[in-house]
Order: C-alpha cells, then structure tokens, then sequence
C-alpha cells in the first residue's frame, strides 16, 4: 500500500480510515455536505488535545452520559469496584470528557459528534445475541441473560486506540470468561468473533458510508478471550452504557488497540480458524488480527512510542501491552 498523504484537517475525524477511496469518498461526502469549516472547527486532534479534561464536555452539558437502556437493570449500578486492576498514578477520565470523544464509525468518524447522533439512536428492542458455530447449544441471549451470566464489577481499565489516545475508563461487568464459559464451546473451537448491529435505516454513518464492510466485526483466540483481563462491558461511570459507549454490550480488551472492542454486538460466533477482522480485511498492513499495544511497533503513518491522554493532554511513553504484562504469556512474540 503506498503510503497516503492526508491534509491536516483530515486527520482530525479520524486517522484509522486509511484506503485513499474511502478518503476521497468521505471528502466528497463531507464537502456536499458543506461540513469543512465545521469539521476544521473541531477542538480536538490525536496530535493535539485540549488540556484540562478537554472542552468537549464542558461545552456539551448534559444528556451525553445516559444509559441508552433508560432505568433498565439501573438495580445493578454501580458495581463494587475491584481494585485488582488499578493502576496507580493514573485517575479516571473525566466522564463527559470520555463520552464526547468517541470512534463508532456507525454514526460518524467524527469522534466529537457520535455522542450526539447516538443519544438519539432508538436501540432496538428486545436486544438479543445470537451464539452460534461451534458451541454445544446455538441460542439466542437476552439481556435479562446477558446482564446475570456473573457478578458485575467495576475495572478502571487504561484505554488506548491505535491513533495515539489514551484515557482510563472505570467499565462496569465482568470477564469475558464468564460468558464463554456460559456458552460452552466445543473443544474444536480455537476462536471467536463478534458482529456488531446492522441497521442502515437508523445509522447514519452505516447508511452514508457504503464503503465499509458493514457490520463491524472483531475477534479474538480463545485464550485471548479467556485471560482474565478480557472484560464483557455493560456499564461505564457507575450506569449502564450509553449509547456513544457501545450499549448495551462491548469489549474491552485493555492491552490491545481500541478497535479489538466490538461495541453493541449482537452475534457471538465460535469458529475452529482465525476470523477475518474489519480494520484487518480494509488495511491489512496498518490493523494486524493481534494488534497488541507496542511502542516497538510503529502504525506505517506514525510512531506508536508515545500517547496523549485526552483528559489532561499529557503526552507519556507508550507501555508494551498497554501496561498489562500479564498477557505477554498468551503470546510467543511474533503476533502482528
Ligand atoms: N462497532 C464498532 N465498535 C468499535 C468501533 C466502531 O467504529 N464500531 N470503534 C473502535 C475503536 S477504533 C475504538 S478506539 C473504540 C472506541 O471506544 P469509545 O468510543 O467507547 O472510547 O471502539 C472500538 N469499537
Ligand atoms: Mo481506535
């Protein structure tokens, strides 16, 4: 892939979407649109963050952080907090700064703007996850199943995408172990893979944006999914998701680049092979299926040594896996 020479504005909405077409396209799309002057407008870049927990939030108010479920389940939060995977040194996030900056490509690549096309998604009910492939019994989960697999507890957990942010959220649920080992796959099963929500009529971003390979899909080993650390998310703040977050469920998979979390999935499949990925299948050589954080490894646009928090605009060294070295024993080291 020869590497592609983005005007500045434009790495402002979003650096991961990468194939020349797609950036034309999106151009052509925006500027129809008249959105330029907005979109050069927006108070943040990956290179450049606003300091002080960003102005983001501040100028934003409330009814960004609203549990898109409503009072649903309202009975579990917040969760008590495990502190086994603190990190000292490091406070959360402020939440609004958190919840107005946001990829989910699903309503808009500009990471300003989901939070407002998202509080305003009708999530379809009832929410169901179909399981399938090879697990003992195909079924279909509620969130009434979904929400009792086990205990929900509260993890402030490092966060940091492939485009060089960083923050710490405190996501309420439990490990995604629980959930496997609820669904009880076969020994055949080496892998699973995640769908997220397909509905062009209500997703804009789905809708006006063809070029992606909709719906978005994630997968991971199933040792990887397995460790401890691998989190199955229903809350984030001490309440349920809102909508910007991934409602009603997503991942987060702390020592690898944000994108290995599916948000709002509805389809857990298990598979014997290494499931095809969404940033993989459109930039193969930018979005390995691994992408394990390394500052070693630098993305083939820029260097992955450093990270800018997006709440106080610090600029800090990269850690290998995120700072989570309990999942270097998954890995042999060659793992792209
Ligand atoms: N379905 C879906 N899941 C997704 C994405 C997306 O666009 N669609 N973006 C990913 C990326 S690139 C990141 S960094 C995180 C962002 O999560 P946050 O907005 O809650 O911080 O979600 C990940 N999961
Ligand atoms: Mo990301």
């Amino acid at each position: 892939m020869p590497s592609i020479h983005i005007p500045r504005p434009w790495r402002l909405p979003e650096r991961l979407a990468t194939p020349e077409p797609v950036f034309l396209n999106r151009r052509q799309v925006v500027a129809s649109l008249g959105l330029g002057a907005l979109t050069m407008a927006l108070p943040w870049s990956a290179g450049c963050a606003e300091p002080g927990g960003g102005t983001e939030g501040a100028a934003a108010g409330r009814g960004q952080t609203e549990p898109a479920l409503g009072d649903r389940f309202a009975n579990l939060f917040p969760a008590r907090r495990n502190d086994g995977y603190d990190y000292g040194g490091r406070p959360p996030t402020a939440e609004a700064t958190a919840a107005t900056h946001n990829n989910f490509y699903e309503f808009t690549t500009d990471k300003a703007g989901v939070w407002e096309l998202a509080r305003r998604y009708p999530l379809p009910e009832p929410w169901t996850i179909e399981v399938v492939g090879l697990v003992k019994k195909v079924r279909t989960l509620s969130l009434d199943d979904l929400f009792k697999v086990a205990p929900l507890e509260e993890r402030l957990y490092r966060f940091r995408c492939v485009e060089a942010w960083a923050m710490q959220v405190p996501w309420t649920g439990y490990p995604l172990r629980a959930l496997i080992d609820h669904l009880e796959p076969l020994g055949a099963a080496t892998h699973v893979r995640f769908v997220s929500l397909l509905d062009k009529d209500n997703l804009v971003g789905q809708r006006e944006q063809p070029w992606y390979p909709w719906p978005y899909y994630e997968g991971l080993r199933l040792d990887e999914a397995r460790h401890e650390l691998a989190f199955v998310v229903l809350g984030s703040y001490g309440h349920a998701l809102p909508m910007q977050h991934g409602a009603p469920v997503r991942l987060a998979i702390p020592w690898k680049y944000g994108y290995k979390g599916p948000k709002s999935f509805v389809r857990i499949e298990f598979t014997d092979r290494q499931p095809a990925t969404f940033w993989n299948d459109l930039q193969p050589r930018e979005y390995g299926f691994f992408s394990n954080v390394d500052p070693g490894k630098p993305h083939p646009r820029w260097s992955q040594a450093r990270e800018t928090d997006i709440g106080t605009a610090e600029k800090r060294p990269t850690l290998l896996y995120n700072g989570y070295e309990q999942a270097a024993s998954l890995y042999g080291g060659d793992e792209v």
